[in-house]
């Protein structure tokens, strides 16, 4: 267990000095990895969630294979939106749909009240199994969508390119959209105290899809739901608060809570750390299409984001967003290794 407590991640979590600056990617358990395709050939994407030998199986690979400093759950933010009765769905190649999409109050009233705790019992076992694995290793990362981000799942259907309808029923119905988002919000703190208490040392909040908002559309119809999750996060818990193109609203991301806001590449990372301001953490912040250059080129990159940290304490490295299916592997370990050694103090 002390090795745990003085692992390099989970010290940058509470901002203390470390030797070097932890490491690790969103997507590292994922489809540019062969051993995870292999797996794939062989069992459907929901099957692999639910088994949670396997989950945990695809979560370790990745520490063991890249020497990153945390480990993160196999798992999928829309996992909780199952037992909500919506019909949930991975389609070959179109991504996840939602057969029975919100658009109005009733729906809303309509959607099944349910414990995570009970309803999800495969992610719980999975965290356990990850951890048994990990032996201490590294710490492992548990996770959830913000209540936005499910939300947009909720009333597309699936991923979306303007979250038109998303926008819509916020315009023209608050009040449905109140009770939607309070729902998401008791639900996703519920389902990370799970995590955590089935063993999680941390947390990430996936807010993939915010930066579709307006500064004020985001501070009037997300940030007081998006507080209500992460203040109800058991304490002493680091928080990792993520979402993409919010450069323009980074003080309400930071508003909302987290111990480390996580950043895309659309914003420079000393910029966006001057933004949020020095007393939480930041993690960020390479485009993960970086990875496709040469490892020379990966290189100079991961030097020019540690040069923007500047070394100071609470700076996590990893990509902007996940790591793409056409990722050379070499060069995911190309940029593990590089971030470490030209990090070492
Ligand atoms: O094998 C396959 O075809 C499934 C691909 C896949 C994988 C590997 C999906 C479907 N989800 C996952 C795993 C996953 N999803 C993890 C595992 C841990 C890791 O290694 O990082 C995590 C953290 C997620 C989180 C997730 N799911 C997010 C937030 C992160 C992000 O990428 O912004 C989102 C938006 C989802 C929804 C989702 N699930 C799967 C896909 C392809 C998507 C995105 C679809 C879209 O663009 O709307």
């Amino acid at each position: 267990m002390a090795a745990i407590i003085t692992h390099p991640f989970l010290a940058a979590c509470r901002r203390e000095k470390t030797s070097y600056t932890p490491v690790w990617l969103m997507r590292q358990a994922g489809r540019y990895m062969e051993e995870y395709r292999k797996l794939r050939t062989q069992h459907d994407f929901l099957e692999l969630c639910k088994r949670p030998d396997l989950a945990a199986e695809i979560t370790v690979t990745p520490v063991e294979r890249l020497g990153v400093d945390a480990a993160i759950l196999f798992a999928d933010i829309l996992l909780l939106l199952e037992p909500m009765g919506v019909g949930l769905e991975y389609t070959k190649g179109d991504g996840p749909v939602i057969h029975n999409q919100v658009s109005s109050r009733t729906h809303v009233e309509q959607l099944l009240e349910f414990d995570p705790q009970e309803a999800l019992p495969f992610v719980f076992e999975a965290v356990r199994k990850s951890c048994a694995a990990l032996n201490g290793k590294v710490p492992l990362i548990g996770f959830a969508g913000a209540p936005f981000t499910l939300a947009s799942y909720l009333i597309e259907g699936g991923g979306s390119r303007n979250y038109l309808k998303t926008k819509r029923l916020i315009y023209s119905n608050p009040g449905a959209w109140r009770g939607l988002m309070e729902r998401l919000s008791s639900l996703t703190a519920k389902y990370l105290n799970a995590q955590i208490a089935a063993g999680a040392d941390a947390v990430q909040l996936f807010d993939s899809w915010a930066g579709c908002l307006s500064p004020e559309d985001y501070e009037r119809f997300v940030l007081p739901h998006t507080h209500a999750t992460i203040a109800n996060v058991t304490p002493g818990v680091p928080v990792i608060h993520f979402s993409t193109g919010t450069g323009g609203f980074l003080n309400s991301l930071r508003a909302a809570g987290g111990d480390i806001i996580g950043v895309d590449w659309r914003v420079n990372l000393d910029a966006a750390w001057d933004y949020l301001g020095h007393d939480v953490g930041i993690q960020g912040n390479l485009d993960p299409a970086a990875l496709l250059a040469p490892p020379r080129e990966i290189r100079r990159r991961v030097a020019e984001i540690l040069r923007r940290a500047g070394g100071r304490p609470g700076h996590i490295f990893n990509l902007g967003h996940g790591v793409l299916p056409e990722t050379p592997v070499e060069n995911v370990i190309a940029m593990v290794e590089a971030v470490h050694e030209l990090s070492s103090r």
